[in-house]
């Protein structure tokens, strides 16, 4: 019996990212990127120190991934163009084996039924471009821009749902503020020109799209973390409020309603953070709004008021503002170290629908991170039950969104085969489709086949 049955043209589909999947990191034209440097100079930052080239291969294997796709009944996948393969230079010249990779790429997604989702920026900076001062430039912010035109010239007649970032607060959170990213600056105030660039940089690629006038649609991807308190106590709701205007609201005002929150713009001033705004900021970041948000999901956020009064000669962070909280009886994934909370799915949707006009969403990303998955393998396949839980769970409030008018119109599993995850390399795997990394073998886990059913049947 079908309990949960998806509107009609619903996306089933998975995500990935250029560079945590393509390989061929330096290979064919393709410049280096901050990630081929920060291994170079810190491999002992990433997990059996497995670097950016060890990747499952798909700029090689593309088509047979692809079939495996068709197997598993996508009909949608996301993936990121390398803007240091397709502009070695980061400005001027584009790369032809670039061109004819993507292209070659986007007509076999085309030809077996899967709409492609691109992407534009999935924390890729080409190096020469984080050497130009990467998002603290406003040159750099240009460069983007001619970027994002290019793929729109090139690739706009196969590709009709844009995206310009992947969780832009992701670079700016470990690159700038929390020392997960290179170039490993731990400063707020440059962390804030970085967000801030950054989402001007959006605005001007969404104009540029505009102008071209092709037919499609243009978003972003963005990683919500619903902002629960620890009680209602008004000190408990403050610091919850203000952590979502960090961690959300940072980027999900400009992006849907073209301009940042008041409360955002009070607080930074107050302590004489905010970034440099030039004339004709406000406008363009007004032209920004989006046609389609992408929402990753993987855990909520969860705090209290701050015990302890900060020190006032300690650095700017948000963390002035509250504590963590472990909600007792939490439910984990012990292996990310991330909670478990299906709901939060549920609240972003009805967040969306109530505050942002329920924009046309669909979640981007959702998934569960596991370590050692070798120990499920029964006759060759890996039974993992609990990614088929973890994805069911969160399918059931995205249901019942929908059934209260939450705009949302499709679901992308974090991800096809498994893939290299930044500084974790390969501890956590979360694909549909196991990977041999010696081999390069791929074979379809449960869950995959799972999906299959659910995506053919339009729900489970
Ligand atoms: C998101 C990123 C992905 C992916 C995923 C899993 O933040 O968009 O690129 O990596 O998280 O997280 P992790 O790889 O850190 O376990």
């Amino acid at each position: 019996m079908m309990q949960y049955r998806f509107p009609e043209n619903f996306w089933w589909g998975s995500a990935s990212s250029g560079p945590q999947s393509e390989g061929a990191t330096l290979r064919d034209g393709k410049s280096a990127t901050i990630w081929d440097k920060w291994f170079d100079e810190s491999p002992n930052r990433f997990f059996n120190q497995v670097g950016p080239q060890d990747t499952s291969t798909f700029y090689d294997h593309f088509r047979s991934d692809i079939q495996l796709m068709k197997q598993l009944n996508h009909n949608t996948f996301r993936t990121s163009i390398a803007w240091a393969r397709l502009i070695p230079n980061g400005t001027g010249e584009v790369n032809p084996l670039a061109v004819r990779f993507y292209n070659d790429m986007l007509d076999e997604l085309l030809a077996n039924g899967i709409e492609p989702f691109i992407n534009l920026f999935h924390f890729d900076m080409p190096l020469c471009m984080q050497e130009k001062g990467g998002w603290e430039s406003r040159e750099v912010v240009d460069a983007y821009a001619d970027f994002a035109e290019t793929c729109f010239r090139l690739f706009g007649g196969k590709v009709k749902f844009w995206f310009t970032f992947n969780e832009p607060i992701v670079p700016v959170e470990g690159g700038y503020l929390y020392d997960f990213h290179y170039p490993n600056v731990v400063d707020f105030r440059r962390a804030a020109t970085v967000a801030y660039h950054t989402m001007l940089a959006h605005a001007k690629a969404v104009q540029r799209y505009r102008a071209l006038q092709q037919e499609g649609q243009i978003g972003i991807v963005l990683n919500l973390t619903p902002s629960y308190p620890r009680s209602q106590h008004p000190s408990d709701l403050q610091a919850s409020k203000i952590a979502d205007l960090f961690f959300n609201r940072s980027f999900l005002d400009p992006a849907v309603k073209g301009e940042y929150p008041a409360e955002l713009v009070e607080l930074l001033k107050q302590y004489d953070q905010l970034p440099h705004c030039e004339a004709g900021d406000a406008e363009l970041l007004a032209q920004g709004k989006v046609d389609l948000l992408g929402v990753n999901y993987y855990q909520p956020r969860r705090v209290k008021a701050r015990a302890n009064a900060v020190n006032p000669a300690s650095p700017f962070m948000p963390e002035w503002f509250f504590d963590y909280y472990e909600m007792p009886g939490r439910k984990m994934n012990p292996h990310r170290g991330w909670e478990i909370y299906e709901k939060g799915i549920y609240d972003i949707l009805i967040n969306l629908r109530d505050n942002y006009g329920n924009i046309p969403s669909y979640i981007s990303e959702n998934g569960m991170g596991v370590e050692g998955e070798e120990k499920f393998l029964v006759e060759g396949q890996i039974q993992d039950d609990y990614r088929i839980k973890f994805v069911s769970d969160h399918l059931q409030w995205l249901h019942k969104g929908i059934s209260e008018n939450c705009a949302c119109k499709g679901y992308h599993l974090w991800t096809f085969i498994d893939n290299w995850s930044w500084s974790n390399a390969y501890k956590n795997r979360y694909g549909f489709v196991q990977l041999d990394l010696a081999t390069q073998k791929r074979t379809i886990k449960k869950s995959g086949e799972w999906f299959a059913d659910v995506s053919r049947n339009n729900g489970f």
